[in-house]
């Protein structure tokens, strides 16, 4: 399953109590105030962990709270503090407030950790009261309470590479030639569901990561086909890879293509369709699609056109290192 919204309720765990105890020893029998204080509230604390590539873990509980201080004893012992909880989310998650929708962190990079809810200060036992008036304080108190705060996580995957084409255009063909991305690919539209990332690694530990999203009809913005739903994982990329079929196999041309696909992001997001861009001519294997892909070069002659065949290629290093290229120097794209 795959959730990329979802909303919980945080607690930090509440100190522990002070103890109010007295030393009493056999030669000793009104001893001082000995009460320990309370241990601190365990925190919560979000933290980012690639493992994770949605949020569907912390979809099935709405209540998370950290331990609470162990309560001070006699004889000076002060609590334990309580286990801080740790929340896994994926790299990309947007935290808010669940109410006003204020942005409290972007949780962006790999290994992040951000405390979410302060656990409660433990209470002071009552050796911490005494003073020259008073020797033999009673007085402890009781642990402070740990924050709490309701948050709405929102996932905007973080991918190099964004690819974004009809159903059917080859998307995940491409992702799985890339990557070792293993996406499900079907002659039919909409197969990929949700948003899958690959990631790409070269000899000298170079990476880039490319996000397979679901496939997007003309009116997605009116809901049609999976919609725009899953169009905030393209959001965040550098470069945006249209990903066109160049042969037409559905009935349509590609051209025609790139300039709906373009229209929705815009409706989806002011200015997303003037993201950095280039052209991924898939399907070059069929024979409609050399005609095709020339009126395309006519009609946008600055475009940087990658010709390929997802399926039937045999290496895709070239394409791989042209890709890496661009991400290197993204001013070489217009
Ligand atoms: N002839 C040919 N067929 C291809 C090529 N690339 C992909 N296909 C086929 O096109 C169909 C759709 O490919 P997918 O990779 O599932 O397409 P997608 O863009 O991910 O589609 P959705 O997930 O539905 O949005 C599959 O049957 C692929 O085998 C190609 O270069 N040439
Ligand atoms: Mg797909």
């Amino acid at each position: 399953m795959f959730i990329d919204k979802v909303w919980i309720q945080i607690k930090a765990g509440d100190g522990g109590n002070g103890c109010s105890s007295f030393l009493r020893e056999k030669f000793n029998p009104n001893g001082g105030p000995n009460g320990g204080d309370g241990g601190l509230g365990g925190n919560v604390i979000l933290e980012t962990s690639e493992g994770h590539h949605s949020l569907v873990d912390l979809s099935y509980k709405r209540f998370y709270q950290g331990e609470k201080g162990v309560n001070g004893q006699g004889k000076g012992m002060h609590g334990k503090a309580g286990k801080v909880l740790i929340l896994k989310v994926p790299v990309g998650t947007l935290v808010k407030h669940r109410r006003t929708k204020d942005l409290i962190v972007d949780l962006a990079h790999p290994g992040m950790r951000y405390t979410i809810a302060e656990g409660g200060q433990g209470g002071r036992g009552n050796s911490r009261f005494a003073s020259a008036s008073n020797r033999a304080p009673r007085e402890c108190e009781v642990g402070f309470p740990g924050e709490e705060i309701e948050i709405e996580l929102e996932l905007k995957t973080i991918a190099d590479i964004g690819l974004v084409g009809y159903p059917n255009a080859g998307k995940s063909t491409l992702l799985g030639a890339l990557s070792a991305a293993h996406p499900k690919t079907a002659p039919y539209p909409f197969t990929t569901l949700h948003p899958i990332v690959g990631v790409v690694e070269f000899d000298d530990f170079m990476r880039y990561t490319i996000a397979d999203i679901p496939g997007l009809i003309e009116g997605a913005h009116d809901n049609v086909g999976l919609g725009h739903a899953f169009l905030r994982h393209v959001e965040r990329t550098t470069i945006l890879a249209f990903v066109l079929d160049t042969a037409g196999v559905d009935g349509r041309n590609p051209w025609d293509d790139f300039e709906t696909l373009k229209n929705e992001l815009e409706l989806y997001m002011k200015g997303l369709s003037k993201r950095k861009s280039i052209v991924i001519a898939n399907k070059m294997d069929l024979e409609e699609s050399k005609e095709n892909l020339e009126l395309l070069k006519q009609e946008y002659p600055n475009l940087h056109i990658f010709e390929i065949s997802a399926a039937t290629d045999e290496s895709f290093t070239q394409l791989t290192k042209d890709l890496r290229n661009l991400l290197e120097n993204p001013d070489q794209i217009i």
